[in-house]
Formats: structure tokens, C-alpha cells, sequence
């Protein structure tokens, strides 16, 4: 890797590249400012277009310091939505995960972008093992709190944060009022890209999680530095290792996103319309 940033853009500051990629958004969108940022992960994919009108599809390859995505069943696109009320939404479809090794900047890039475009909510999705065992393959879980295992931090020098609250209590009400059946659940990010070990599922457990994966936790930490309101959705798309019986597989996680699809987009559709104009901090 040539720089901290790992895409050679060592001269310029994260900052300054999410300027930078704000200002092709507007340019190849022709909206200037967005309200609202998404990010589709595993089952979340096909909720971008019941939101709104799409406006734009970007290949990320376009946009300046974003890749296209290296996970199968990622798109690869940045989406401009129009709402019903003349807001914009951004959908961020590329992912990079910190399992790709381009460093922590490349992770939250999209993020940094996202509030450089304006947005002040952040809606941050993503596909998860379940640990509680009344999480079962297929049910959307709100994420109350996050434990950060990447032993990394998307902040840069003497950077305190308060992570007090860093799942908006208020937009879980939201999403609870519109949706009673949700439960809620502390989201662990492992580094990946293996799946955990029966031992570590039981770790994350008793240090008080109930959802694992691999994104979300570093990129929330980026959004509340970034001064937005973040609103975290995990779809559990298989038991974590040793909470079932069977081992997991790659395809029988593609496979679950795949069948909770059209509930996702619904579910997401209901809520983002009714965000809040400002973000509350
Ligand atoms: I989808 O069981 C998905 N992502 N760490 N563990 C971790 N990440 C995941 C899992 C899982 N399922």
C-alpha cells in the first residue's frame, strides 16, 4: 500500500477527497445537495428505487477515492433519489469493507462523501450473523449500539468523539412506530473476512452483543464525526457460527438477502420518507 489511504490519493486530506467526490456527485447528478445518505449492504440492495424517483445511477468508479465493490452482490453504484417531498436521497451501493485491506479512509469514504453532499442522516444497513438466537435468518434488526473489534478507528490524531447515543435514539422510535415488530440488538464488528469461530460467537456475546459482522461499526463512528444523525439496520441473514447447527456459506447469505428483499425495500421505503429534515445531535 502506497499511503494511508491505499488509492493514491496521498496529497489530498480524507476531507478534501470527499469534497472532491461531493462535487462530481452534484455534477454528474445534477442535484446539488443531498439530504440524506443510504448504504445498501448484503438484502438492502433493491430498496433504493421504491424510496423515490431515481434521478442518477454513478459508477463509484467515477467518483472520485470510491472502487468498485469487490464482493458479489454489491452493485457498485452511487443513487440519486428524488423523494415525494422534493428531498434528495444518496444511496451509496459500494461498499468497501476493511476486509479489502485499502485502510480504515477507504472504509468511510462513502460516509465522509455522504455528509460532504449535505446529508445529515445517515442510514447505515448491512447483512449479519445473529447471535441472540431469536434472531433468525430473514428478520431486519434496528442497531442499538455497536462493539468496535477492528482494533482501528476512522479517526485521525486527538480526535474525541462522543459515541454517546451514536444509534439516534429517536430515529429507532421512528423506525419502531413504523415497524412495532422490530427488535433491536448491539452490532460487533469483526475485522472478517472469515466468519467467527463458535468461540468467538460466544465471545460477542457475553461482552453483550447480539448481531456480528464485518462493516457499519467504523463507518457510524465516521458519520457522528462528521456531525450526522446515523440510523443502523442489520439484516440477519444466518445464525453466527455455532448458534445453529450448520456451518455457514457464503451462498446461503446471498440467499436470505435475497428472499427478505422485498420486505427490506419496503420497510426502508416506509421509513426514509418520514426522516427528520435536520439532524438532531
Ligand atoms: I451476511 O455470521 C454476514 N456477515 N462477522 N459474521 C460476521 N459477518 C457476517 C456474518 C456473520 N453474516
Amino acid at each position: 500500500m502506497s499511503n494511508s489511504s491505499g488509492q493514491g490519493h496521498a496529497d489530498r486530506s480524507p476531507a478534501d477527497l470527499a469534497a472532491e467526490a461531493a462535487s462530481t456527485i452534484a455534477e454528474l447528478s445534477g442535484v446539488e445537495q443531498h439530504d440524506i445518505a443510504l448504504t445498501l449492504g448484503s438484502g438492502w440492495g433493491r430498496a433504493a428505487e421504491q424510496i423515490g424517483e431515481v434521478v442518477a445511477q454513478i459508477p463509484a468508479d467515477q467518483v472520485p477515492g470510491f472502487r468498485s465493490s469487490a464482493v458479489v452482490g454489491h452493485s457498485g453504484l452511487l443513487t440519486s433519489i428524488r423523494l415525494a417531498d422534493g428531498r434528495h436521497a444518496l444511496v451509496i451501493g459500494a461498499r468497501t469493507h476493511f476486509y479489502e485491506g485499502h485502510g480504515v479512509r477507504a472504509v468511510v469514504h462513502g460516509v465522509r462523501t455522504a455528509a460532504a453532499t449535505g446529508a445529515r442522516i445517515m442510514v447505515l444497513t448491512n447483512g449479519a450473523g445473529g447471535v441472540d438466537p431469536r434472531f433468525t435468518p430473514g428478520m431486519p434488526v434496528l442497531i442499538s449500539d455497536h462493539i468496535n473489534l477492528t482494533a482501528a478507528s476512522p479517526l485521525e490524531g486527538a480526535t474525541f468523539v462522543d459515541l454517546t447515543d451514536l444509534y439516534s435514539p429517536r430515529l429507532r422510535m421512528l423506525a419502531r412506530t413504523i415497524d412495532p415488530q422490530l427488535h433491536e440488538g448491539v452490532y460487533v464488528q469483526f475485522p472478517g473476512p472469515h466468519y467467527e469461530t463458535p468461540a468467538e460467537v460466544r465471545y460477542a456475546g457475553i461482552i453483550g452483543g447480539q448481531i456480528v459482522g464485518m462493516s457499519t461499526a467504523l463507518e457510524a463512528i465516521a458519520a457522528r464525526e462528521a456531525g450526522m444523525e446515523v440510523l443502523g439496520l442489520s439484516l440477519i441473514t444466518n445464525a453466527a457460527a455455532g448458534i445453529s447447527e450448520s456451518a455457514l456459506s457464503h451462498e446461503e447469505v446471498l440467499q436470505a438477502g435475497r428472499d427478505a428483499e422485498p420486505r427490506l425495500a419496503a420497510l426502508l421505503a416506509d421509513i426514509v420518507p418520514q426522516l427528520p429534515e435536520r439532524a438532531e445531535r
